[in-house]
């Protein structure tokens, strides 16, 4: 899938596509709901599709010192866009132009004239422009003088309330793991590097953990999960990890550790990819190296359990 950036022309074959217009963070249920139609609607019109996202986020431009809030890395994005069907990506590479752009011009000068869009579908909670001045209704009203049709696509409710990025949150705050799957449709998914660590786990702990680190994604409770990591090759593993700081060792340090069943190899330097399906335990902090190792055999068995995989 082509990567596109509004400040960059953009090639001929994806002008006159059918814009996805949000934010997408997380491509939870709701915005699913959204490329969905952009898609029907590009089918419908053999238009291409593109789905916007916005990189860095524009409450980091605004609120540089919030603690990290991401649901997804723009890599996860974009394969999350492409598997859903789109042509494109398009990253608005959101800054001070960006910001001080009214939402007639947000219109008549990126999305038609640089973009050049023939429709936009949005949220119907979707605002844009300068102090985010602009809503649906204004949307259409711009689009219809220059031309582009816009459309925005009702919330999604589960349990009688709207998905939201913020549920997820607050979801993954509270380790309810079960409701943020349902939100996602999909497990909650932390993507990085592997990092050298210790090697205290695979020597004295008989638990050889892969570690990478939280970077701007949203913290879920610290604790420990059952997982399944999917490797740069695309294959996939359960396994167990450990989020937090571990308390047994000082000085903290942050990671997200995970211990994958039945494999050996070394995965220094690879990406992977860790999904959260259940949390089993909060940190602790035990009287010995060997306790924490009992422990950790149990907590092993536990997510084995969980992920419904043979003992
Ligand atoms: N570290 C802690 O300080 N407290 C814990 O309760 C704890 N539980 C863990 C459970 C599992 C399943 C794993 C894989 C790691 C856990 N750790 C915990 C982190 C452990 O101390 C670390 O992986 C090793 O020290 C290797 O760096
Ligand atoms: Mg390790």
């Amino acid at each position: 899938m082509q990567r596109l950036y509004h400040d960059q022309p953009i090639p001929e074959e994806f002008r006159g596509a059918v814009l996805a217009l949000g934010n997408f963070d997380g491509f939870h249920l709701g915005h699913q709901a959204v490329v969905s139609r952009a898609i029907a609607l590009g089918f419908h019109l053999r238009r291409s599709v593109i789905v916007a996202t916005f990189d860095p986020h524009p409450v980091r431009h605004f609120r540089p010192d919030v603690p990290p809030f991401r649901l997804t890395t723009l890599d996860q994005r974009e394969s999350l866009f492409a598997h859903a069907g789109a042509d494109a990506m398009l990253v608005f590479r959101f800054g001070a132009e960006l910001a001080a752009m009214d939402a007639e011009q947000f219109v008549a000068d990126v999305l038609v004239k640089r973009i050049g869009a023939v429709g936009v579908v949005t949220g119907d909670d979707f605002s844009f422009g300068k102090g985010r001045s602009g809503d649906v209704a204004l949307l259409r009203d711009i689009g219809e003088r220059h031309g582009v049709t816009a459309e925005a696509v009702s919330q999604v409710l589960i349990e009688g309330e709207r998905v939201s990025s913020g549920r997820i949150r607050e979801a993954l705050i509270a380790a309810d793991m079960g409701m943020a799957t349902r939100l996602l449709t999909r497990a909650y998914a932390i993507e990085g590097v592997v990092e050298r660590g210790d090697g205290r786990g695979g020597a004295e702990l008989n638990c050889p953990t892969a570690n990478i680190r939280l970077s701007d994604y949203q913290r879920p409770a610290y604790g420990i999960y059952s997982v399944r990591v999917r490797l740069d090759d695309g294959s996939e593993y359960p396994g167990v990890a450990s989020l937090g700081v571990r308390p047994m060792f000082d000085p903290p340090v942050e990671l997200l550790e995970a211990n994958l069943f039945d494999f050996s190899g070394d995965l220094y330097g690879r990406t992977i990819e860790v999904g959260l399906h259940h949390y089993i335990r909060p940190e602790m902090k035990f009287d010995s190296m060997g306790e924490l190792a009992e422990r950790m055999k149990q907590d092993a068995d536990e997510a084995r359990r969980l992920l419904a995989l043979p003992e």
